[in-house]
């Protein structure tokens, strides 16, 4: 039986144990890998991520004449109650009830009446590894509430809805690049996200190229408050512009601006504006398979949120490092996501997958002290009722 129909079955499992009958309808959503494209979606630029076959699935049952949504994460083993009569703000504890009080809160701002019901939620998306298990929380709820309400979100709705949620009940002034992937992606394609109009378009995965996601087990400390200092940064030099975001700004103009400019500022600003160009240029090379030209973004990519951007960490830079050694220019390698820990992706051709994994489980553990873990990914679809 595959992963997705194993947790599938769990989850009608939980919902039959918690509520003593069958759930009438089940939502699914994925988590996300960012090719390239990081810490570009707030300042309205380029992001060129695939959902991934790790996802959250939610069971659901109407429960008429009810004003509660009785929500059961599987994960945690705790029942959550929300009285759909009152103003739904959030709570102190626990944390993951906010994901769920802030997707309620935004579809009710939407106009959205919302009914009594029961649900189980729960997933197998790698959680702190910065692979958006929260987004594809706030994506199976927006899809399965207002389904249950009679008006499906559209993914561009239910993206936008999950950001709302972030930035109002869970404190992370994200982008909304992980929302919109895990809404709208698509088997066997990349995304290349415009985050500014939320613009489309698919970009097919190389047969000939395997994604291959490494979690570092680097502990993400700190994350929120890094993320959005980051993007304080970011607006602050496209207030010194005096544009809306720091799309609107060449690198051309960045250097003719660098003596006025904090050096701080500055280098947040080339890494935003090249890794803009970078993402482009990578979605052209992945098109016409030139894995050299690929090869060769991603590993910019790297540098520049080492050096410019400040989000890697030793062993992060120390896999990436390891990784290119390895695979040279038949293949890609970097960070992936928000930073500071997490996950590296590589895309490898098939017969680099092994070797890289062998030599890792060797060489990391000795260098840092840490395991790593593989992930071999396949681009997924978006959130869907199952
Ligand atoms: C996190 C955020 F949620 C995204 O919006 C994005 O900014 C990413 O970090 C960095 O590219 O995943």
């Amino acid at each position: 039986m595959s992963l997705a129909g194993n947790l599938q079955d769990m989850i009608t499992a939980v919902f039959h144990r918690e509520f003593g009958s069958a759930p009438t309808q089940l939502f699914s959503a994925p988590g996300r890998v960012n090719l390239i494209g990081e810490h570009t979606d707030y300042n309205d630029g380029f992001v060129l991520p695939c959902a991934i076959q790790f996802e959250t699935v939610l069971a659901s049952a109407l429960v008429p004449g009810s004003n509660q949504i009785r929500i059961f994460a599987a994960d945690y083993q705790e029942l959550h109650i929300i009285d759909l009569t009152e103003t739904v703000t959030p709570v102190a504890t626990p944390r993951w009830a906010n994901y769920v009080r802030g997707v309620v809160a935004g579809l009710q701002q939407r106009g959205l009446v919302l009914p009594g019901c029961d649900l189980v939620v729960g997933g197998n998306v790698p959680q702190g590894a910065g692979l958006s298990s929260s987004a594809s929380l706030e994506m199976v709820l927006g899809l399965g509430l207002s389904t249950l309400a009679g008006s499906p979100l559209s993914p561009r709705d239910n993206a936008l809805n999950g950001q709302q949620a972030e930035h109002q009940f869970a404190g992370c002034q994200c982008g909304i690049m992980d929302q919109l992937v895990s809404a709208a992606g698509q088997a066997g394609q990349a995304l290349l996200l415009d985050c500014r109009s939320l613009d489309y378009q698919t970009v097919p995965m190389p047969a000939s190229l395997q994604v291959l996601i490494i979690h570092s087990n680097v502990k993400r400390g700190l994350v929120d408050s890094a993320y959005n200092e980051r993007r304080e940064q970011c607006e602050a030099a496209a207030a010194f512009f005096g544009v809306k975001a720091l799309r609107d700004v060449t690198l051309a103009q960045l250097e003719a601006a660098q003596a006025q400019l904090a050096p701080l500022i500055y280098a947040r600003a080339r890494h935003v504006i090249s890794e803009n160009n970078r993402t482009e240029a990578a979605a052209v090379a992945l098109k016409s398979g030139d894995i050299k030209t690929l090869s060769a973004l991603m590993a910019q990519s790297h540098q520049s949120m080492r050096d410019d951007f400040a989000i890697t960490v030793p062993a992060i830079d120390f896999l990436v490092a390891e990784v290119a050694a390895i695979c040279g220019e038949r293949g890609g390698v970097r960070m992936t996501g928000g930073g500071f820990g997490g996950c590296i992706v590589a895309l490898l051709p098939a017969d680099l997958v092994e070797p890289v994994c062998l030599h890792l489980s060797k060489v990391y553990p000795a260098a840092h002290q840490l395991e790593p873990t593989f992930y071999l990914c396949q681009a997924s679809a978006g959130a869907r009722a199952l």
